[in-house]
């Protein structure tokens, strides 16, 4: 591979033409409190599992990427330990008896420091890989994310990770408007609920690609290997 000529991955709405030099694999928010069992979202009531059958996807795509010695981002949704990042309406949005800063299963919930907010160790960053703490949903929201991304030279972005109709749709669309084209693998992405896993998806590739590309990782590794 030339990592200077692109490579074409079939996709929908039409093929890809994916840049290795100038596209990055940008991983959100694959952290412990989110997928774990006995972390904060399965203690919420939701289904973990929804989340974790992305993993495997994406330690294979991550594997590779690494190996091709192509770009690699990750992202973590959190707070400073004080709050003073924190908006009002975000910590008593949804009028749960816990909130963000509390006490959870794996320490204080989407606090930077402890354990729950911290990346899962299948696809923990290696030295060289940027970690983009982020407060809000979008990755470019109060971040370095977009100066990190141009000075490397960064045009294109594979965006994985997890909410697909949350954190991933919400970067998706913030990365749109910087003008970043972005590819999303359907599989290496997950939503708690299965309505919002095909709407999300449905969302960025209706019009034309109206956010970007769907596809998968059968079909980003085929063409890239
Ligand atoms: C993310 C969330 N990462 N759903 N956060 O999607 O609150």
């Amino acid at each position: 591979m030339n990592p200077a000529n692109p490579v074409s991955v079939d996709a929908e709405p039409y093929s890809f033409d994916l840049v290795p030099e100038a596209c990055a694999l940008l991983i959100i928010d694959m952290q412990r409190d989110f997928l774990e069992p006995g972390g904060f979202g399965e203690m919420l009531g939701n289904d973990v599992s929804q989340l974790r059958r992305t993993i495997e996807p994406n330690r294979r795509l991550l594997s590779a990427w690494r190996s091709l010695g192509l770009q690699v981002l990750h992202t973590r949704e959190g707070h400073r330990p004080d709050l003073t990042d924190l908006p009002p309406a975000k910590r008593v949005r949804g009028r749960s008896a816990t909130c963000i800063g509390d006490a959870g299963p794996m320490g204080r919930i989407l606090v930077r420091g402890e354990a729950g907010h911290d990346i899962i160790p299948e696809l923990y960053p290696t030295a060289g890989e940027p970690v983009i703490d982020k407060p809000g949903k979008g990755a470019f929201f109060a971040t370095d994310l977009h100066a990190i991304l141009q000075n490397r030279g960064v045009k294109q972005l594979v965006v994985t990770g997890v909410t697909t109709e949350v954190c991933v749709n919400t970067t998706v669309r913030e990365a749109n408007d910087r003008g970043y084209d972005c590819l999303v693998p359907a599989d290496c992405v997950g939503s708690y609920f299965p309505e919002f896993q095909e709407a999300g998806l449905k969302m960025i590739k209706a019009q034309g690609g109206i956010f970007g590309w769907v596809s998968d990782s059968d079909r980003l590794l085929a063409a890239l290997m």
